[in-house]
């Protein structure tokens, strides 16, 4: 019961423009976990909801807890990279050790049978990274899209002392922006406010290291080398995208989560760009945009990456929760993009890495529960 009475007061106070169905799906997904007192075992330990950790939308922390968390992304990127300069030239801070990691491996974390759980399981890489290493006290936060249909109004993106920074400096006279190639038009994504640096904010003086590798936006300097892994310091750009919102509306993520009851088809339509369509994946990128969230590859560059990240977690773990006995351990898909090079199905023990970013090698079995292998969270 617990649980169910917090995130019940949590939904009057969060700020929310409406009551979302996704947070009644939230909701009954900690009423379950409360009822089956589940405890699962860890590495080292026990994990139950008696000590579970909580990770909550980034509109419900105190302002203490935003700074504080603002300030653990500073210190991984001012702090050195570990990952050696003949591996990636381009790799200067703690910070960039995480983009290296993504941009090397990306065609075999998209598309694939590990999308969610390698993603799953970099969030949380990058969790320990920001508590261990830069002081950061609580939970990774969230960002629930559907909460904001105006991200620029959102507490993540409006630009104060306690979001990620806001919009990029308008930039007049673009062309619309094609999704997912010019060649191949699904989406036509209407210019909107920014496009340019992010000049105000936390953020300001942010710098993007690595990449791009395949960025949608025009006019980046092209990095000195092909793998995108040379040093090409510029600022991070933004261009925050109510059109984009629209496909990560309240009923698009329902819909996905209680209308998909194969992991096949919840994790296609989750990913897949249709036209008229980014998909919940695509759409949280779309909308903050830019540089960074333009470029499948070079996307952790822009730290709102990891808020998007964890929603799309959020998004699988109500999924999952929803019907454990059958969902919980569900993979299905191959072990390369889209299977365009044609490969053998995923499998639970094959091995999840995050490669300089930290933590150790895991087997894919090892991250299909939050509460179980090096794990021990939840979302309110
Ligand atoms: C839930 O499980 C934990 C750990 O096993 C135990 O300490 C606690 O008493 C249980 N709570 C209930 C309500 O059964
Ligand atoms: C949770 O509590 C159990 C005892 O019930 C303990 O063994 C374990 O270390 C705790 N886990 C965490 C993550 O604090
Ligand atoms: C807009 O697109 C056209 C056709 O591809 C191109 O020639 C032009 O340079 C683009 N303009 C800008 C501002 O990017
Ligand atoms: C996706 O967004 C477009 C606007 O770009 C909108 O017309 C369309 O209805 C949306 N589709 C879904 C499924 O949300
Ligand atoms: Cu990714």
């Amino acid at each position: 019961m617990k649980f169910t009475k917090i995130a019940a007061s949590l939904l009057l106070t969060a700020g929310a423009i409406q009551s979302l169905e996704i947070d009644s799906l939230l909701a009954q997904s900690l009423e379950t976990l409360d009822a089956q007192n589940i405890t699962a075992k860890r590495d080292n330990a026990q994990c139950h909801l008696g000590n579970v950790s909580v990770r909550r939308e980034w509109g419900t922390l105190s302002k203490a807890e935003k700074l504080n968390y603002i300030s653990a992304v500073q210190c991984l990127g001012k702090k050195p990279a570990l990952t050696p300069a003949a591996i990636a030239e381009g790799a200067k801070t703690r910070y960039d050790d995480f983009v290296v990691t993504h941009i090397i491996q990306t065609r075999t974390i998209h598309f694939t049978g590990n999308f969610l759980s390698w993603h799953r399981y970099f969030v949380w890489s990058y969790e320990q990274a920001l508590r261990n290493e830069c002081g950061y006290k609580g939970a990774h936060p969230y960002y629930n899209w559907a909460k904001y249909p105006d991200p620029r109004k959102s507490p993540l993106f409006d630009g104060s002392e306690t979001s990620l920074s806001g919009d990029g400096v308008f930039i007049p006279g673009r062309n619309d922006t094609c999704v997912p190639t010019a060649e191949n038009c699904l989406v036509r994504l209407k210019p909107a406010n920014g496009g340019g640096c992010v000049t105000q904010g936390p953020f300001k003086d942010w710098k993007l290291h690595l990449g791009p590798v395949q960025t949608v936006w025009p006019g980046i300097p092209p990095n000195p080398q092909a793998n995108g892994l040379g040093y090409n310091p510029r600022c991070l750009s933004r261009e925050l995208s109510p059109q984009a919102a629209m496909n990560a509306s309240d009923n698009d993520i329902v819909s996905l989560i209680l209308g998909n009851r194969d992991i096949k088809s919840f994790q296609d339509h989750m990913q897949n760009v249709v036209a008229g369509d980014l998909g919940l994946h695509g759409a949280g990128h779309y909308m903050i945009a830019g540089d960074a969230n333009g470029d499948l590859f070079n996307s952790p560059s822009d730290p709102a990456f990891f808020m998007h990240h964890s929603m799309i977690d959020l998004v699988w773990w109500v999924w999952q929760t929803l019907d454990l006995k059958t969902r919980q351990n569900a993979i299905a898909g191959t072990i390369t993009f889209m299977n365009l090079n044609p490969s053998r199905d995923a499998t639970l023990d094959d091995i999840l890495s995050v490669g300089y970013a930290g933590p150790p090698n895991i087997p894919i079995r090892n991250a299909m529960s939050t509460m179980a292998g090096p794990f021990c969270y939840i979302y309110l």
